[in-house]
């Protein structure tokens, strides 16, 4: 028709670099930012399709998230602010890497396999992040998006958990929010207002946090958010882009894998820490203790202080709602072990990547989801949402009132649709402030077994299958079977290896009771 000769013109601006095949992996498409041009402008096209299929507003968001500066990427964003559903993963590797002459043949096939009718409506909302090439790229996106005749409203510099946060409203015809950033900052901080006022000593202790920002979007929107927190609380912001690089020794990436603080932060001892990612979908917590040693306070750690604040309001409104905390592979043993055996929350294990937690996470009443590496939130079910609100004004005792209201501004202030470190920094923050927790008493609530994370190179990542969510391998035959080997000769020991879905690498986990080698003793006894 008439729309696809349009297209083919103008696809020929943005043309595919021969050679290139690239796949629509965990996070999207992610590489050098030279190479994704042609990338763009075609998940321009895809976004209206998908569009025009589910007759809702389509995100697209350009962010490498925490890869290096020249690094970018793009990934869609569903109706209600999800990840792209998995079947259209392939539609858009097929897309991405067809020759000049298939574009058409390609599209055609959508179109028919999804039966999508050309002359529906279609919106797509689109944001970037603040990387040289993002402005540049995502203007690639619009030009797709563009021959194919579609509305769109570009969003400019958004957090990747901003853009979804705007795609959900725009679908809820503003239920879950006022489909604007600055809607987004009202409604989180009127919930977190509203926490950190049932905190003891709300009126006497400023709360201080310092922040790095990783350069990023992140430092960003926090100075646009802070007005709005009424001095609730004092923050202190690092690396904000004003001269470091993106991701440049800083941020939540860098300080999980490397185990220490970022460059370009003064951090006094005791003093609470907190790194954002590249587009601020993760955040970590650490501080430096007297003796100038380092704590990191991870997903893990996050998920643990969040869900027992959680099951304790409910326990004080006597709510029967079912929760519980879904991890990965890479969640610190001692983390499950305690959620399991002393907070008894159901604990699950889901494959690395956010859609399989978030999925993971919507079996239950609540489901509170971390990675290690900082990414999460937490998913109420509409059921537990009416019952929560049902409540309200309702309770038995003041205590009972207070508890639901909390309940409530938890609702408001976690971003459902996906991680979100701004978000999930500011529900830590109240959650501090109402327990009247220092970072060393959150610390302390369980001790991390020492670990290691490398990543190997090798000559073809995929020669390595694995089950059980990634914790046992099946493929080649006998590497379980050397690690079993291995682990075996220590206390509380796990390790892993598994194929990277977002780099060409193997990665390798390993934990234990002691980080001293028994290598040696090992050899000795055979
Ligand atoms: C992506 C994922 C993240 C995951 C990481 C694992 C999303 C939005 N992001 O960044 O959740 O931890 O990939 O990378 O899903 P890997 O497969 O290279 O270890
Ligand atoms: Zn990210």
């Amino acid at each position: 028709g008439m729309h696809l000769e349009s297209v083919l013109r103008s696809s020929a601006r943005h043309a595919r670099p021969a050679g290139l095949t690239l796949e629509y992996g965990t996070a999207g498409f992610r590489t050098k930012a030279e190479h994704l041009e042609h990338v763009m402008y075609r998940m321009g096209l895809l976004a209206v399709l998908r569009s025009k299929k589910t007759k809702a507003v389509i995100g697209v968001m350009v962010t490498a998230s925490h890869n290096p500066e020249e690094d970018n990427g793009v990934k869609l964003v569903d109706p209600m602010g999800e990840m792209l559903v998995q079947e259209w993963e392939s539609y858009a590797t097929n897309l991405a890497n067809a020759e000049e002459h298939e574009l058409q043949m390609v599209l055609t096939n959508i179109i028919k396999q999804e039966s999508i009718s050309m002359q529906d409506e279609s919106c797509v909302a689109i944001g970037r992040d603040t990387r040289p090439s993002s402005d540049h790229l995502s203007l690639a996106v619009v030009d797709g998006i563009s021959a194919l005749e579609s509305k769109y409203q570009d969003y400019g510099l958004v957090t990747t958990p901003q853009l979804h946060y705007i795609v959900c409203c725009r679908n809820t015809d503003g239920r879950y929010g006022e489909p604007t950033v600055e809607g987004y900052y009202q409604k989180l901080s009127k919930a977190f207002i509203e926490l950190v006022k049932q905190s003891p000593d709300c009126e006497t202790e400023k709360k201080c946090l310092s922040i790095d920002g990783a350069n990023g979007i992140g430092a960003l929107k926090i100075k646009e958010i802070e007005p709005h927190l009424q001095s609730m609380l004092s923050l202190q912001l690092f690396n904000d882009g004003s001269n470091g690089r993106l991701n440049h020794m800083c941020g939540a990436d860098y300080v999980k894998v490397q185990q220490k603080l970022p460059e370009g932060i003064d951090v006094r001892p005791g003093e609470r820490c907190c790194s954002f990612d590249g587009d601020a979908d993760r955040i970590v917590y650490y501080y430096k203790d007297s003796e100038d040693r380092f704590h990191l306070l991870d997903g893990d750690k996050i998920a643990t202080l969040i869900s027992t604040f959680i099951k304790e309001l409910l326990v004080k409104v006597d709510l029967k709602l079912n929760m519980a905390v879904v991890q990965t592979a890479y969640a610190n043993g001692s983390s499950t072990r305690y959620l399991e055996d002393v907070m008894k929350v159901p604990v699950f294990c889901a494959k690395t990547g956010v859609k399989h937690l978030h999925h993971k996470a919507q079996e239950f009443d609540i489901g509170v989801y971390f990675e290690a590496n900082g990414h999460g939130t937490v998913l109420f079910s509409k059921a537990a949402e009416e019952q929560i609100a049902q409540l309200i004004n309702a309770g038995a005792t003041e205590e009972a009132r207070k508890a639901v209201q909390m309940l409530a501004n938890v609702i408001s202030l976690i971003n459902q649709t996906v991680g979100d470190a701004i978000s999930d920094m500011l529900l830590i923050e109240a959650i501090l402030a109402i327990k009247s927790f220092t970072v060393q008493k959150w610390n302390e609530i369980y001790t991390d077994l020492p670990n290691r994370q490398l990543k190997v190179k090798v000559a073809d990542r995929k020669v390595i299958d694995t089950t059980d969510a990634e914790r046992r391998t099946v493929k080649p035959p006998g590497l379980q079977e050397k690690i079993d080997e291995l682990v075996k000769d220590y206390n509380m020991s796990r390790a892993f290896v598994r194929p990277s879905g977002t780099e060409d690498v193997v990665r390798v986990y390993a934990e234990a009771d002691t980080q001293v080698s028994s290598f040696k003793q090992h050899k000795d006894k055979r």
